[in-house]
């Protein structure tokens, strides 16, 4: 039953499938996805697309990347999980991998991101009694508007976006919200002798791919170091080579006290996430304080090498960067009332689309997508662009080609 439904599967039966099974937490683009190579994606029917959209910056390797994949086969052939009930062959050798190819004493492996920053926010509070001498259960952690750290109920805690927390309360206390990119409101926020944290994203994805003005991050974490505060950047979308360094925070020399890593950790083909400290901050916790069934799995480990290796050998921070300044260059060059701001790092960008004559940013996607390049709307009238990063300069253009003639459509 299962494999001829498999193999008789129309786009149309496939969404009427998600529709009547599946919960409606999500409202996707009309198009059923079944095959990804590289930069391209097919869908069920064998049209190709440019991925823009990366699974949420997750596939900067490109879509099932040989040696990840091999890597993953094998070790899938071998051993999947152990839990951390016992030692496995593979997790000291990633952790001493990953360590050093990000400068950290060690490494807490997760899962998925949200994972990861609730692993960071027990760490920073940890951190604040045992070390900083905060009152116990007084931490306070310093979060910005319009933040995006994952869907757990903590994590919402901090959302100012009523779409992420309504309706789940009552919410997690002890995070204080200052505005993005204000340095005079959070050296306000530090003056409390109770703060351990400020959890930030070097750029705002969610948001809308909010660039901070150039010396934001080295301003935050100066201003952190001066009250005993750490510094945690969330280098979950913004991480991996993806603005056009391995982490955002480089572009500025900054070294969170605290790295959070996910989605591209694995290139997108298992969730693997990780949080990185020196030991003064990740000894604060003992055994028997956190840990998680999947987490540090033989699997995971494996695919982080291969999807690691990969950034390297195929220098993707480099091409990130020299991709990205063609895509924008591009982009604001294009003759269009609809197009009202160009911004981004590297291949992580976003285009603010006036509406116009009644059409959106929507609209824009769902012509780009008949056109052939896959790309999505947040907040409703911002489209991220975030294709792979091994997509060649001939391919960028080629899909450039298609988003300009889709905006100039609605002309
Ligand atoms: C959704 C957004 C992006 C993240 C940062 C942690 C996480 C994310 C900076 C949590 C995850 C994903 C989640 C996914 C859509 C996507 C997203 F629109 F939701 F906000 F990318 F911008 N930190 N972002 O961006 O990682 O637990 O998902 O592995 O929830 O709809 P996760």
């Amino acid at each position: 039953m299962f494999i001829e439904t498999l193999n008789n599967l129309t786009s149309a039966k496939a969404i009427e499938l998600e529709e009547k099974y599946g919960a409606h937490n999500y409202h996707p683009l009309p198009v059923v996805l079944a095959k990804g190579e590289g930069p391209f994606v097919w869908d069920v029917e064998g049209k190709r697309y440019f991925d823009f959209l990366s699974a949420y910056s997750a596939v900067n390797q490109g879509h099932c990347h040989p040696k990840i994949i091999d890597a993953l086969v094998d070790q899938a052939r071998t051993i999947t999980l152990t839990s951390r009930a016992f030692y496995n062959n593979i997790l000291g050798v990633y952790e001493k991998y990953v360590t050093e190819y990000f400068k950290y004493d060690k490494v807490l492996p997760m899962n998925t991101g949200a994972e990861a920053d609730e692993t960071a926010l027990k760490l920073c509070r940890k951190w604040a009694y045992k070390v900083k001498g905060v009152p116990e259960g007084e931490a306070k952690i310093i979060v910005c508007e319009n933040n995006f750290h994952g869907r757990t109920i903590t994590i919402i805690s901090m959302s100012t976006d009523p779409d992420a927390f309504k309706g789940y309360g009552p919410f997690t206390p002890g995070f204080v919200t200052i505005p993005y990119n204000d340095i005079p409101a959070l050296e306000k926020a530090l003056e409390d002798p109770n703060v351990a944290g400020f959890l930030v994203e070097p750029i705002q994805g969610e948001a809308g791919v909010y660039v901070p003005e150039e010396g934001y991050l080295a301003k935050a974490y100066a201003a952190c170091k001066a009250r005993n505060v750490l510094f945690i950047a969330d280098e979950v979308q913004t991480g991996i080579a993806r603005t056009g360094k391995l982490l955002a925070c480089d572009h500025e020399n900054v070294r969170p006290d605290i790295l959070i890593l996910g989605k591209a950790l694995s290139g997108g083909v298992i969730p693997v996430s990780a949080v990185l400290a020196d030991d003064e901050i990740m000894l604060t916790i003992k055994p028997g304080e956190h840990g998680s069934t999947f987490g540090g799995n033989p699997l995971a480990g494996r695919v982080a090498i291969a999807a690691l290796e990969v950034v390297k050998d195929e220098k993707l921070a480099e091409r990130a960067e020299y991709l990205g300044k063609i895509f924008r260059e591009e982009m604001r060059a294009v003759n269009s009332e609809m197009i009202e701001l160009v911004r981004g790092k590297g291949l992580l960008n976003a285009v603010i689309i006036r509406p116009k004559n009644g059409k959106e940013a929507w609209d824009v996607c769902v012509k780009m997508k008949d056109m052939g390049v896959l790309a999505k709307p947040t907040h409703q009238h911002i489209i991220r662009f975030a294709p792979p990063l091994t997509i060649s300069e001939e391919q960028l253009r080629e899909a450039i080609a298609i988003i300009k003639e889709a905006i100039l459509s609605f002309e």
